[in-house]
Parts: C-alpha cells; structure tokens; sequence
C-alpha cells in the first residue's frame, strides 16, 4: 500500500433546520394558537483516531466530507430531527491544522480520541417560540445556521518509542527486521527502505515497545536532498533516536564525519531533535574483528566528543543486541516512570 502522510480535506458540517410556522387548526378549533416546531440542529465533523489505519492514503481519493443537515420543524409542535455528527477516522498520531493559517487544532494520539473540527449549524426556531402574552398569533421563525466549512491539513507524524536515523546502508531496516515483525526490504543501495516502518519489539514479560525505521539521510537532506527530511518528522514524536552508523564506511568516509553528516542534517531540520535522548550505534561490527571495531569507535567518540550511550552491533552474528534490547527496554520504563510521576503530582 503506498504510504500517504500529508492530505488537505474540506469539511462541511451540517445546516441547522428551519423553524417551523404553523397554528393549530381543526373543526372545533378553527383559530388555534402558533404550533410551529424547531428545526434540528446540523451535525458536526468529527475526526477519530483508530489504530486501524496507518496511513492517510484514503484522503488522495475523497477530500471533501459533509455531514447531515438538521430537518425542518413541523407543524404540531414538531422538532425537525438533529444530524448526525460525521464521524472520520484518521490514524493514530494524526495532527490537525486549518489549511489557510497553520493553526493547530489538535493532535490525535490515542485510539478512539476524538476532535470536533467543523459545529454544526444551530436549529431555527418555530413560531411557538414567539408566542407572549402580547402576541398570541406570532408569525415569526427563524432559519437554521449554515454549518462551519473549514479546509484542514491532515499530517501524519508516526507514534514509535524509538526512530532509527542514518545514512542509507547503515543497517536500519536490518535492525528492525532482526528485532521485531515489521519486513521492511533490505538491499545494499541506498535508499532501499522508502517509507517508514514501524515495528512492535516484544521483551520478556509481555512488554513491547514500538521502533521506526527511517528512510536514510543524505548530505543536504534538510534542503530537499533524498528522502530523508520528507520522513524524518516521524522521528520527531519518538523518545529516543538510534543513530545508526556503519563500520563498513560505505561512505568512504571516518566515522566521526560519517556521524556528523547525519546530526547536522537532523538539527537542520528542527532544534526540536537537539533535545532529544541520542544514542549511536554502530552496525556490522562482524565487518572486522571487533577488538578492531571498538578502536575505530573510541576514536569517532573522541573526535565527536560523544558524552552520550554508544553500542557496537552486528545483525549477522548478533553483537550486541541484546544489550541495546535491554537498555531500550530500561532506559523507557524508565521514562515512562517519570511520566507517570509528573502526571499525577500534585496540583500547586
Ligand atoms: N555484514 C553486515 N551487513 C549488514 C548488517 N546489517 C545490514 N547489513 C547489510 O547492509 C546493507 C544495507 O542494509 P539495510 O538494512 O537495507 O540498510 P538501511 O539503513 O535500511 O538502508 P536504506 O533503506 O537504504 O536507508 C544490506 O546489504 C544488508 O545486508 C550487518 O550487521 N552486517
Ligand atoms: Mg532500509
């Protein structure tokens, strides 16, 4: 399927109905006082956030939504019947801004979480309503409001734990195939993986957690350059990124200049990533004898002047794996803890 992150839809909400003007009339009551009903009111737009879906291809193909109008007031006091609110599920990490000014109107992040985005147009009044001690014969109505019209921007940003980044061929979509379900396609040309993945890694104890694999970054990526920046706000929700850089050099190139290529081009793209935990991660160490792989990078270290977590990895014979696995695994209960704990704290 392909993968569809951006769309722009018109929704519609519906028009309220028309109050009613009628009075009373029968044989034994030929001047019967005002009976004339409410409309009902229109229904909204509402957007829903479902697990279901993954991306937001289905908005390539109908871009306009409406929903229905509230019916006409009746005579006999009858209330026009409201409409139903357009229900329109989108993906989980869906953000929603007005197409024409950028406002942000919501994010939807959790499964069934809902976001009005157009009201509905309020129901007219009824004659019946105008009824006072003064005018007992009103022949005034009103008409129902025409609903909200409002032209959004629908951007998907993938909700993971963890983001894998780094140059194309630096083994991301090895690592998440190795780790977890997702089947991304693995090839030795760059720009292999042309989409981002994700995939649940399962740990012991039932407990999961949710990777990304990334489209590699090139030089200039943030300027346009491959497919890179296109792909890399769905790093921009995760925790924690993996940077992954090869000590095959692929690239012809140091690994500290290899590592800085990729930074560069992250921070390029949004300060945002600059605070974000980091942590570098080299792959094929079965490339070369690893007392060999771990010289070159206590170099790169060195010369990147990384303070932050390193591990040296390979997907053919296993180096390491499980040790990043269960760092992962610590390091996010860790800060979901915390979460946990500033979320309940106290009210000051
Ligand atoms: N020797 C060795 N080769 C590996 C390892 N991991 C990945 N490779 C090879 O490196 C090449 C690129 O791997 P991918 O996983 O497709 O790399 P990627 O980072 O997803 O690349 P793009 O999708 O192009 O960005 C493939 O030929 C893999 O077989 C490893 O641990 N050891
Ligand atoms: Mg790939």
């Amino acid at each position: 399927m392909r993968f569809v992150d951006e769309a722009v839809i018109r929704v519609e909400a519906g028009r309220g109905g028309n109050g009613c003007l009628s009075f009373r009339r029968s044989a034994n009551l030929p001047k019967g006082g005002p009976d004339g009903g409410d409309g009902g009111d229109g229904g909204d737009v509402c957007l829903v956030a479902s697990s279901a879906l993954h991306t937001l291809i289905d908005f390539r193909y109908q871009t306009h939504y409406r929903a229905v109008s509230g019916s006409d007031g009746g005579r006999q006091q009858k209330t026009g019947k409201s409409g139903q609110s357009l229900l329109i599920p989108v993906p989980v990490g869906t953000r929603v801004t007005v197409h024409s000014s950028g406002l942000l109107l919501g994010d939807l992040l959790t499964d069934g979480e809902r976001l009005r985005v157009a009201r509905g147009g309020r129901r007219g009044l009824g004659n019946l309503r105008f009824k006072t001690s003064v005018n007992r014969v009103p022949r005034r109505t009103t008409q129902g409001q025409a609903g909200e019209v409002i032209l959004l921007a629908l951007e998907l940003m993938l909700m993971a734990d963890v983001g894998l980044v780094g140059q194309p061929n630096a083994g991301k979509s090895s690592l998440i195939r190795k780790v977890s379900s997702a089947r991304p396609k693995i090839a030795d040309y760059p720009f292999t993986t042309r989409r981002p993945y994700l995939g649940v890694v399962r740990l012991n104890k039932g407990e999961s957690f949710v990777m990304a694999d990334i489209p590699g970054i090139i030089k200039d990526a943030a300027q346009g350059k491959g497919l890179g920046f296109q792909f890399l706000k769905h790093a921009s929700r995760a925790g924690l990124l993996l940077h992954l850089v090869s000590l095959g050099a692929e690239d012809g190139l140091p690994l500290a200049q290899s590592a800085t290529i990729v930074r560069k081009e992250m921070f390029a793209y949004s300060a945002e990533f600059s605070a974000k935990e980091h942590w570098l991660v080299f792959t094929k160490a079965d490339l070369l004898p690893l007392e060999e792989a771990k010289k070159r990078v206590k170099e790169a270290i060195r010369l990147l002047d990384w303070g932050g977590r390193y591990y040296i990895i390979s997907t053919i014979n296993g180096t390491g794996i499980e040790s990043l696995l269960n760092d992962l695994h610590l390091y996010l209960n860790q800060a979901n803890s915390l979460e946990i704990e500033v979320c309940s704290g106290e009210p000051v």
